[in-house]
């Protein structure tokens, strides 16, 4: 198949998603465009025979900023002219499906071969930036006019039914995240010292600042066994600063070490004892994941896809979103028991093997596709 692929350049979330996808697929024969207005850098750091095209545009007095989203439009739309597409995947409606859309008609207006339109929903674009009055109308066309709507949880697909009339005339279909577990693996190799790992981009949704107090918390515990435990915070973002105090605040500054950005995950993620994710909206936890398949088990919230993802009690522990104490427990009882850490840590990778391998959830993709391009499904005309 001939695919384009659309996404925004993130570091983490849907930027990780659509460039492990389009590895995949290129690595499994398939001819791969990824279209973005910079470099992914999960596909930067692969040599993998994905074709990038960055799109900028250029700046014009009378645009208020340079629309990047159209000089990627013409990108897609002229390499379409040339090669032919199949398929166009935009991941995260806006703008990506929108201008997957514009390029579908554009191209039918040229009597061009058809091309299938495929939108992945992958959270605060539908429940967020989707869902603002300023957006919601033209999220609800882009989600009804492609030919194939996915959603990376069920429960970001329920909410995104609730959130949008219709969501789709076929239904939503889920293909959850998955992850590469050659790439992220267990090691042998812990930390003298039991570590929390957390991995974001540090925004309101992530908390970090509630984790800092919640591990501080968790050292309070620890002390009266005399024991003592390590956070690495990797990644930046809004909340660095206010992270910052509150490591300050409570006097813990020589245990919480800030690395942000970094590439090399599953380096980062492999050695600790335990993963924190503690966000108030999450449609999946990507991170999450690929900590799981690293071998560590996970402390997160029982919000959105999260209890999908993990299992309680099994891969690691789910909370309420306001129970710090509780958080704070389960944190304290893995990082004072390393045993019960990599016993859980072994259930975290086992759940990622069988359900998130990267090869069986890029099947589900290649066979939406073929469906498509065969005029077969999810619901054809
Ligand atoms: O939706 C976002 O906030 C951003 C998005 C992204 O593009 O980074 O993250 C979402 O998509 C990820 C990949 O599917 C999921 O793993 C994250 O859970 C999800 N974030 C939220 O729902 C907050």
């Amino acid at each position: 198949m001939r695919i384009g692929i659309l996404c925004h350049p993130t570091y983490g979330g849907s930027g990780v998603v659509a460039s492990e996808l389009a590895l995949s697929l290129a690595g499994n024969g398939h001819s791969v465009h990824l279209f973005s207005h910079d470099v992914p850098p999960r596909l930067a750091r692969t040599p993998g025979p994905v074709e990038l095209h960055v799109a900028q545009g250029s700046p014009y007095p009378l645009f208020h900023s340079t629309p990047h989203d159209l000089a990627i439009m013409s990108r897609v739309l002229d390499l379409h002219r040339v090669d032919g597409l199949d398929v166009l995947h935009a991941h995260y409606a806006l703008p990506h499906a929108v201008s997957a859309l514009m390029v579908r008609s554009a191209a039918t207006a040229a009597r061009l071969a058809p091309l299938k339109v495929v939108t992945t929903l992958h959270g605060t674009d539908i429940t967020v930036v989707g869902n603002d009055p300023s957006y919601a109308p033209l999220t609800q066309y882009a989600i009804t006019a492609s030919d194939a709507v996915t959603a990376v949880s069920q429960d970001l697909a329920d909410r995104s039914a609730l959130n949008f009339d219709d969501a789709h005339r076929c239904g939503i279909n889920v293909i959850p995240n998955f992850v590469d577990l050659a790439k992220f693996k267990p090691s042998d190799e812990k930390h003298e010292v039991a570590t929390a790992v957390h991995v974001s981009n540090f925004r309101r949704v992530k908390r970090v600042p509630w984790l800092v107090h919640a591990f501080a918390d968790a050292l309070d515990i620890l002390k009266q066994s005399g024991a003592v435990a390590d956070l690495t915070l990797v990644g930046d973002g809004p909340q660095h600063g206010e992270a910052v105090r509150i490591a300050r605040e409570r006097g813990i500054c020589d245990r919480v070490k800030f690395l942000g950005l970094r590439d090399a995950l599953p380096g980062l993620l492999a050695p600790a004892d335990v993963f924190c994710l503690p966000s108030t909206e999450e449609s999946f936890g990507l991170s999450a994941l690929e900590a799981m398949a690293c071998g560590t088990p996970v402390i997160g919230t029982r919000v959105g896809g999260i209890p999908e993802v993990v299992e309680n009690g099994v891969s690691g522990f789910l909370v309420d979103v306001d129970d710090r104490e509780s958080y704070s427990l389960h944190l304290a009882a893995l990082l004072g028991d390393r045993n019960k850490a990599t016993a859980m840590g072994a259930g975290a990778r086992e759940r990622a093997v069988q359900r998130f391998d990267r090869h069986h959830v890029v099947r589900s993709y290649e066979k939406l596709y073929q469906s498509l391009i065969d005029d077969k499904g999810p619901c054809p005309e």
